[in-house]
């Protein structure tokens, strides 16, 4: 019997379908670097009773009564935010990191202030400037990128162009300037961003939605207290419930809040709120310290591992939880798009990507984006990673070969099965 099927006896259709979404989890792998497998206790908090109740506001200055029980989550989980990052302020109530974007920006900037950020195409966020994006309607986004592919192995290049971000945030005299990426492999240094910023008068934000778990790990230098704001998300390295959270100095605090309700939201999650709070404990402890370590770890040995393939890595390497791989030295025809899509039929879960002035679509693309920090959780190590990239190998060497993409789809089913992210959850 499935360990939803008791839980969900009235509803069969989705106690079957979280069934098998929890049997891909456990028996694939997953390398999508802004995944993670929580805690039983977080998922705990997050399926529990407080999804009933209505709290718009904030703790002791609520819309609705019956609050008293839910101002003390939302209070711990507050208190935990700061106290793990060393933040002055904490808002727990954005539903998800474009969300906490969003508000940071509606707290700092008026309508059409300039927002110098880093080029989608080269790692940024949509909310990073996507025309696509609302955030592209109220401000005007101008943007930086990494420095030239090189090939000087010293000095590979594909870094943050800190040269670019100064020249452009004196000319183009940003009211914001954001760090932060959803595809980079390095570590990002808030102290030149701050410089920068401070040269030309621009507030400074930092985008964690990444790092945040190697933050708090200590894995990743922490940008509280050099940025004013610091966004992130609860649910990628920091190893929490689907959502996100702002930090900030006391002088923010209100501006803030207010831009995230009634600003942008309406009434907050409390019971991801709660399960926010159980991950920001966890994320305190020192294993937690050992498991950003790990993560960091892991990904150079899987970085490593590819290397010499025919592999190209973007940047050269990393030396945070993700690599960006480019396909075309592997094999000229093979795009992002088809990777993906093997790789999938393989077992191995992991997204295309651009790489930097990559000359594919988003859709199609010339790169592949791994991440470490769900596997790690699952008790991976270096080891393990070697096999991975070997297991990545094969399957995109025999992409017609169904055979071999059988063989190594029941090979990573062997893999996964020593390193189960839910022993006691049964699909
Ligand atoms: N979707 C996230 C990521 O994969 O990095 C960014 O929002």
């Amino acid at each position: 019997m499935s360990s939803y099927d008791t839980a969900l006896a009235a509803d069969p259709e989705v106690a079957s379908l979280i069934g098998q979404e929890l049997n891909r989890q456990q028996t694939t792998l997953q390398l999508i670097a802004s995944e993670n497998f929580t805690s039983p206790a977080v998922l705990a908090a997050s399926g529990s009773v407080l999804t009933n109740k209505y709290s718009e506001g904030y703790p002791g200055r609520r819309y609705y009564g019956g609050n008293q029980i839910i101002d003390e989550v939302e209070d711990l989980a507050r208190t935990r935010a700061t106290d793990l990052f060393g933040a002055e302020h904490a808002n727990v109530q954005p539903h998800a990191g474009a969300n906490a974007n969003l508000a940071a920006y509606q707290a700092l900037l008026e309508p059409g202030a300039t927002i110098l950020a880093m080029r989608l195409d080269h790692g940024g966020h949509l909310t990073h400037g996507s025309p696509a994006s609302i955030v592209s309607k109220f401000w005007r986004f101008v943007s930086y990128g990494v420095t030239p592919e090189s090939h000087d192995e010293a000095n590979p290049g594909e870094v943050i162009d800190f040269d670019q971000v100064a020249h452009l945030a004196k000319t183009e005299k940003p009211a914001l300037i954001v760090a932060g990426s959803t595809a980079y492999a390095r570590v990002i240094d808030p102290r030149p961003f701050r410089e920068i910023a401070d040269s030309v008068g621009a507030l400074f934000m930092f985008d964690a939605a990444h790092p945040a778990g190697l933050i708090a790990g200590g894995a990743h230098p922490s940008p509280v207290g050099i940025a004013d704001v610091v966004t992130l998300t609860t649910h990628k390295t920091l190893r929490g419930p689907r959502g996100g959270a702002i930090l900030c100095g006391r002088e923010l605090a209100k501006k803030i809040d207010s831009a995230v309700f009634p600003g942008l939201q309406g009434g907050p999650l409390e019971h991801v709120i709660a399960a926010k709070a159980v991950a920001f404990a966890e994320a305190a402890k020192p294993e937690f310290r050992q498991y950003a370590a790990q993560i960091v770890v892991n990904a150079a040995a899987l970085a490593d591992a590819l290397d010499g393939q025919g592999f190209r890595l973007v940047s050269g390497g990393t030396d945070n939880h993700m690599l960006l791989v480019d396909l075309r030295p592997f094999d000229a025809d093979l795009t992002g798009k088809e990777a993906q899509e093997v790789l999938d039929r393989a077992g191995i879960t992991c997204n295309r990507n651009t790489i930097p002035d990559d000359p594919r679509s988003p859709f199609l693309t010339s790169g592949l984006r791994l991440g470490t920090a769900a596997e790690t959780t699952a008790g991976m190590g270096v080891a393990e990673m070697q096999v991975v990239a070997d297991l990545i190998v094969r399957t995109l060497e025999a992409r017609t070969d169904e055979g071999e993409i059988a063989a190594v789809r029941s090979e990573v089913g062997a893999l996964c099965a020593a390193f189960p992210p839910y022993p006691d959850l049964v699909a």
